[in-house]
Parts: C-alpha cells; sequence; structure tokens
C-alpha cells in the first residue's frame, strides 16, 4: 500500500480530496453564481488539514476562507496560501498590526474593540474588517443599530480602516421549523439597512442556511460543514438540494491476532470476557487519538464485515472481536467503505451522542492524515515527524 513509509504507526485518516471538491461545486451549483463561496476551516478544517483543503476548496471555486482565530489565519499564510481569510472570533485588538500585515480580514464584534484597534494600529497600515452582528446567536456581536452606526463611522473615518463586510450567524438554520431563523434574518436586513453604505460582502448563511434558505444569501455564504461531505443535521439531511460526499475515513491495522479461549478476559478492569471460542485483534489506536472510551462496542469493517470493540479502549490500542482468524496487517475500517459497507461519520456521532461536526474534530493531530485525488495519495500530514 502507498501509505507505508510515511509513517510508522498503521493507523491514518484520509480525506478525499476529489469529494470535497465535488462537494464544493455541487453547493456552488445550487448557487446564484454572483454569490461568493466562503469556505469555512477553521479547526483545522474540522480535522481535514487546513491548507489541503483551503486549496482544494479554492481550486473548485471558493473565493475566500473563514477561521476562527488570527492563529489559525497565519497557519495558513505560513503554509502559502494567500486568498482572503476572515478571522470569525474575537481577535485581540493589540494584535490588529499582524493582521495588517499579513492581509488578514479581522470581525468588528464591539465598539470598543474598535476604538481600542484605532489606538495601536501603526499609521500606515491597511485594516480589513467585517462587522459582525448578533441576531441572537448570543455568542459575539453588535446588537444595536446605535452600535452599529458608532462601528460605522469610527471606520469609515479613519482611513486605515476598510469596512469590506457585515454578517450573521444563525442559531437555528439546520431545524426544520424555521421560526428563529426567520426572526433573525429579519433583524440582520434591519440592522444592514441602517447603514450609510452597504460594504462589498453581505453574508450570513452556513451550511444549512445556504441549502436551504434562499432568502438569506446575500452575496456571499460561509460553507463548512457540507463541504466536507456531511448534513448541517439529521433532522434536514433527507431534504437537502445536493449530494454529499463524506471526505474523511479512519484506518488502523490490525497489529496482534490471536485465540481467546472462553473465560478468558480482555483489556483494563477485565470487563471483557470471552463468551466462547473467539478471534481478537488489537488494533493501535486509542483514546488519545480521538478513538474515546465511550466508543466501546462501536463496530469497525474488517473484511468488510463488522467487528466490535471489546473491552475498555486504552490510550493507544483497542481490541476487536473478529469474525474468524485474519492476517495480521489486515486493514481495519473505524470511518468509511470497505467491501460494500460502511460506517458513516453519523453513526459514530449517534454512538457519541453527538453531532457529527465533532467526529473528525476530536481525531486528533497524532493521527496523520493521508490526501487522495483520483485514488492516488497526493499529500501526508504527520503533525509528529
Ligand atoms: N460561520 C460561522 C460564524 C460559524 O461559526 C460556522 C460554524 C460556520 C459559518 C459554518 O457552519 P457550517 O459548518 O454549519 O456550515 N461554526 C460552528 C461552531 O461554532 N460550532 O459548530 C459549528
Amino acid at each position: 500500500m502507498e501509505e507505508q513509509g510515511f509513517f510508522y504507526r498503521d493507523t491514518w485518516a484520509e480525506v478525499d480530496m476529489d469529494h470535497i471538491g465535488a462537494n464544493v461545486e455541487a453547493i456552488r451549483c445550487h448557487l446564484p453564481e454572483d454569490v461568493e463561496f466562503i469556505a469555512v476551516v477553521k479547526a483545522n478544517a474540522y480535522g481535514h488539514g487546513d491548507s489541503q483543503v483551503a486549496e482544494a476548496a479554492l481550486k473548485a471555486g471558493a473565493s475566500m476562507l473563514a477561521v476562527a482565530f488570527m492563529d489559525e489565519a497565519l497557519a495558513l499564510r505560513k503554509k502559502g496560501i494567500t486568498a482572503s481569510v476572515l478571522v470569525l472570533g474575537a481577535s485581540r485588538p493589540e494584535d490588529v498590526n499582524i493582521a495588517a500585515e499579513e492581509g488578514i480580514i479581522l470581525t468588528v464584534f464591539q465598539e470598543d474593540w474598535l476604538v481600542k484597534a484605532r489606538e495601536v494600529l501603526k499609521a500606515d497600515a491597511l485594516l480589513l474588517l467585517h462587522i459582525k452582528i448578533d441576531t441572537g446567536m448570543g455568542r459575539i456581536g453588535i446588537r444595536t443599530v446605535r452600535e452599529l452606526k458608532a462601528a460605522e463611522q469610527l471606520i469609515n473615518e479613519d482611513e486605515r480602516l476598510q469596512l469590506h463586510g457585515i454578517y450573521t450567524h444563525y442559531a437555528t438554520a439546520d431545524e426544520r421549523d424555521d421560526t428563529y431563523f426567520t426572526k433573525q434574518l429579519a433583524l440582520f436586513k434591519e440592522m444592514i439597512g441602517a447603514l450609510d453604505k452597504l460594504p462589498p460582502v453581505v453574508h450570513s448563511s452556513n451550511s444549512a442556511a445556504a441549502l436551504m434558505h434562499a432568502d438569506a444569501r446575500f452575496n456571499a455564504v460561509r460553507v463548512g460543514i457540507a463541504m466536507y461531505g456531511l448534513a448541517p443535521s439529521m433532522e434536514i439531511a433527507p431534504e437537502l438540494p445536493v449530494e454529499l460526499k463524506e471526505a474523511f475515513s479512519l484506518h488502523s491495522r490490525l497489529v496482534h491476532v490471536k485465540k481467546l479461549e472462553k473465560g478468558e478476559k480482555v483489556s483494563y478492569g477485565a470487563t471483557y470476557e470471552a463468551p466462547e471460542e473467539i478471534w481478537v485483534g488489537t488494533l493501535p489506536i486509542g483514546y488519545a487519538d480521538g478513538w474515546i472510551r465511550k466508543l466501546q462496542g462501536q463496530e469497525v469493517l474488517v473484511d468488510g464485515k463488522r467487528s466490535p470493540i471489546i473491552g475498555r479502549i486504552c490510550m493507544d490500542q483497542c481490541m476487536i472481536r473478529l469474525p474468524q482468524e485474519v492476517p495480521v496487517g489486515t486493514i481495519a475500517t473505524l470511518i468509511g467503505h470497505q467491501d460494500g459497507e460502511t460506517i458513516s461519520i453519523n453513526e459514530i456521532a449517534k454512538k457519541l451522542e453527538t453531532i457529527n461536526y465533532e467526529v473528525p474534530c476530536i481525531i486528533s493531530s497524532r493521527v496523520p492524515r493521508l490526501y487522495r485525488q483520483d485514488g492516488e495519495v497526493v499529500g501526508l500530514n504527520n503533525s509528529l515527524l
């Protein structure tokens, strides 16, 4: 297999770059042509790999990137990404000069922030800003027309500052009931209506809103989860107008295979007892890789067959009950397809009683990410070596 030689423990994630590209294109096809696609690549592109996803998204038609905080934006710059990057979260006003130097767009979420930013910004700097309006998410953002007008004035009277965009974020766009969503949208329209002049980029939609609410697109959308091939919620999954392809998969190889006699035990606490003579395989993945203890009992695919994790999951290893004896080195797929059988991210999210967003995010950086295009390995991100 091609992945040999790139890392020295047989556990790795794969990111299908064709799927990322296809998802961006499918979503773009669903949007009017003049709506910009802002690819949300925060949290290391939801665990997929920031610069790799950024490049694939830009190639497929995204025109801008968004991250949560400035270090993530700087990481993209360090990796050679020159596209526009918007920081969605709060940055410290003391750090505005670094943003200006690197051409990173910051979010204005409070009048006081702007006052402080103006005090420290160098005389010859140029800083692009997007104003964030809090229309009901209750996280960060300007909440009144008075404060919005004050922010607009503070920006307009300062030639070092340029109002490049304005946006809000929805709390319930992924729900079928659109009552709260409609209120947020109406408030956003009312707030931006109070500006003297609309900035060039106006955006409000995450994946769910971009796909389900044509009335909320303005001239840009911020798409995260759908780009990775995942539905924003199980509630709207059946109604999504585009076909999404999961990009993330997770694999390991059996490092030890053995037969246990009836009554023999497995793992910490010796809580699992072989009910009969069974074949047991050990996988080199554990909770320190994000394959947390709650996944005990979850199945993995070996030769296309579902094999459950037995006993407690350890820090770096876990054990599975095999359908029969299989050779050491056999691939076990923890997320993804194998011989016509699939374990989806949604299945893992359900087992963990969480949302699909969380699953690739929690697969820790010690699991190398391998990038595939047309079936070929085109890149590797191993944070350890
Ligand atoms: N815009 C903002 C401000 C966001 O916080 C997010 C996701 C997105 C766009 C993209 O949303 P999507 O992935 O649903 O398309 N933010 C988060 C979050 O803070 N927790 O979960 C998702």
